[in-house]
């Protein structure tokens, strides 16, 4: 556990030869050159007091804690208030004002502290100029949560991390957690990344629960603690994944039903142990009746029933189940044209709504079929106003380029926050997201660069900024990243370096999505590994990943009047926005709708055509995002230039593939010729 009361935490050592991501030492010069009070106590004060004492350490600075030293006078103040304060800020918020040269950060409670801290260093020179009048900060969601798919032996078709595009785990290593010194701590300094962007909680294995896994929650539960302990200090608890059968294939119980007694007594008894073990243990994350995991569904009973069963095993210590919506048929019949996977969740969900116990949150994917690069928001969000939800959105690019393509998310997931299912002055995604929070599948992992593709760490720090402020201007959240990450000294010149990232960055999720599946109709990817293009690859597959293209045209009608009424399923407007081609923005079409290649787009260009030009266009941006890069060598660190720039290879290759399938399969399908006409194969 934490060291005592009032003995700094120190910061723990950076494992050699890797990346420090956006905590390089240098941002911690306009604090760690000054003089510092703290005052306070508990474990989270102590991690602060280690921060800014690393801090001095290193730029000449000093810090003092407890009462204020007679005759010596501070830059900075950093306190846990009192009274008003405290209720004005919750736990996790903070105030901060300047007057007369001195930068007083008050916070609500001990993690606000710890955020307060991260936000004098993103603010740099800036907290430590002039006046500031008094400004607070609050998370606007109480949970920020990733999402770790890691298996904990390494898994014969998924390896060490499913989905994992930067490496090994970061927890667990060939069947163990890891545990040595070093190892350790890397956990700790993950934490320390995680809690400069926001983040407070982390499930730290696969909600695909293999036999591994499955026995983290009993006698292997002590590993799950020896990671919680590495975290703690940075204000992040720790949730486990369980598998719904756990009673049988652990407790030997001959059901799992959630209204047997027995089942019930046996997750009384498990969790409490697991409380034993970690007293601050977040709760459980529960895949149920989804892609072959176990559920309530094999005993009659409703989804409600199974997460109210583990949340009353959790509700005596206070943790939470987040239950995942992610629940439809994977066996479905290609050519059963009357099912439709994207309406799944709602139909499962929405009847449930008001069932729920006050401890269990709804976990849905921000889209309804599978974090394609481009869907509509998921009916679910704005159907359950009797429920808590939370947003799951995935930081690991499973199908936008796997962290081999440069693709920032920051856009894509701030249009879902923002989104207000029940049209303009009704609650926007992330307000409605308040009572679960936010959850990012994580893209991290054991690679030097945390994230195979060290620009894909701008994907994990955004998660953080957006779960604090889900209606955070994206762009503004990229740039302090940048500032963080690569210009952290006050050096001249520092503008090409800033509008080169940017340009690379700024527009890359658009960027992907030209030239991959066209329109919102999605998939079109590899099966199994999804990487790379294959136009038919799900077509004539069980898992109802289906786009219909033909002679005459593509896409998939989810109409009320003539399709699966998937449009339906959503509240005015959009309901009535997505039942037109001639309403539905133009890239949903293929979403929403089965048109012909001739159909004419708001854009004033047919499909067809949208399809070849959007194609050429996303392979000239992704040879001009190499060239940029070339352009910024020697600003940048070389190991990471080296990185990126072996990473544009692969990813303009990756686009002409996807350009020249794609072109030639409706080239070959439709017979309409390139109006400008360029080659097509
Ligand atoms: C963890 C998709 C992925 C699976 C993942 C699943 C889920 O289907 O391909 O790897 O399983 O989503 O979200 O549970």
């Amino acid at each position: 556990m934490s060291a005592s009361a009032s003995e700094p935490v120190p910061v723990p050592e950076l494992p050699g030869g890797v990346d420090p991501a956006w905590l390089p030492p240098a941002v911690f010069r306009p604090l760690g050159s000054r003089r510092t009070l703290i005052s306070g106590t508990g474990p989270l004060v102590d991690t602060v007091h280690g921060e800014v004492a690393y801090a001095c350490a290193r730029f000449g600075g000093r810090v003092a804690r407890g009462v204020r030293a007679p005759g010596v006078s501070y830059d900075v103040v950093l306190e846990v208030g009192e009274g008003g304060d405290r209720d004005a800020l919750g736990d996790e918020g903070f105030a901060l004002v300047r007057a007369g040269g001195v930068t007083r950060v008050t916070a609500g409670g001990q993690a606000g502290l710890l955020y307060g801290l991260f936000h004098l260093v993103r603010l740099g020179e800036a907290a430590f100029r002039g006046e500031r009048a008094r400004e607070t900060h609050r998370p606007a969601l109480a949970l920020r949560m990733l999402d770790h798919w890691d298996n904990v032996a390494v898994h014969p078709v998924m390896g060490q991390v499913e989905r994992g595009y930067a490496g090994g785990s970061l927890f667990w290593r060939d069947g163990l957690a890891r545990s040595t010194p070093e190892e350790l701590a890397r956990v700790r300094w993950y934490g320390r990344l995680l809690a400069a962007c926001g983040v407070n909680a982390v499930a730290v294995n696969n909600v695909n629960v293999h036999e591994a896994e499955a026995r983290l929650l009993t006698d292997r539960v002590g590993e799950v603690a020896a990671i919680a302990d590495a975290l703690r200090p940075y204000g992040i608890r720790t949730h486990l994944s369980v598998s719904f059968a756990a009673p049988m294939g652990l407790g030997g119980l001959p059901t799992a039903d959630p209204l047997h007694e027995a089942v019930t007594d046996w997750w009384a008894e498990t969790t409490g142990r697991v409380y034993a073990a970690i007293p601050d243990f977040g709760g459980y994350v529960v895949k149920a009746d989804s892609e072959g995991q176990p559920g309530p569904f094999a005993y009659g009973r409703s989804h409600a029933d199974g997460a109210n069963l583990l949340a009353g095993a959790l509700a005596p210590y206070g943790g939470t189940v987040h239950w995942r919506a992610f629940v439809y048929d994977h066996r479905q019949d290609w050519r059963d044209r009357s099912t439709d996977r994207a309406r799944a969740a709602y139909d499962h969900f929405a009847p449930l709504d008001g069932e729920f116990a006050p401890n269990a949150v709804l976990q849905v994917k921000h889209g309804p079929l599978d974090f394609q690069v481009r869907e509509p928001l998921s009916p679910v969000i704005g159907a359950m106003p009797g429920t808590r939800l939370a947003v799951e959105i995935q930081a690991t690019q499973e199908y936008t380029g796997q962290q081999r393509h440069a693709c920032w998310l920051g856009p894509m997931w701030s249009e879902a926050l923002r989104f207000r299912p029940e049209g303009e002055g009704r609650p926007s995604v992330g307000e409605l997201a308040r009572g679960g929070g936010l959850v990012a599948v994580s893209n991290a992992g054991d690679d030097p660069f945390w994230t195979g593709h060290p620009l894909a760490q701008a994907n994990l720090y955004t998660v953080g900024r957006l779960a604090w402020r889900p209606d955070a201007d994206p762009r503004a959240v990229l740039r302090e990243w940048i500032e963080l990450s690569f210009v952290p000294e006050e050096t001249a010149g520092p503008e090409r370096l800033r509008g080169g990232l940017h340009a690379v960055l700024d527009g890359s999720w658009r960027t992907y999505e030209k030239y991959t599946a066209p329109l919102g109709v999605g998939f079109m990817v590899q099966p199994g590994h999804h990487y790379g293009p294959s136009v038919d690859g799900y077509e004539y597959s069980p898992w109802g990943t289906y786009h219909f293209a033909d002679r005459d045209g593509v896409g998939v009608d989810r109409s009320r009047a003539t399709g699966t009424g998937f449009a339906g399923q959503y509240a005015k407007p959009w309901a009535e926005v997505y039942e037109s081609p001639g309403t539905c923005p133009d890239e949903l079409l293929l979403f929403f709708h089965h048109v012909p290649y001739g159909h004419v787009l708001h854009s004033g260009e047919t499909v067809i055509q949208h399809i070849y030009d959007t194609h050429f266009e996303g392979v000239a941006e992704a040879e001009e995002a190499r060239r940029v890069w070339a352009g910024l060598v020697g600003l940048v660190d070389p190991a990471r230039h080296a990185r990126v720039a072996e990473r544009y290879e692969e990813q303009v290759r990756g686009a002409r593939e996807w350009r020249d399938h794609i072109n030639t399969y409706f080239f070959r399908k439709s017979g309409v010729p390139d109006a400008r006409g360029r080659r097509i194969h």
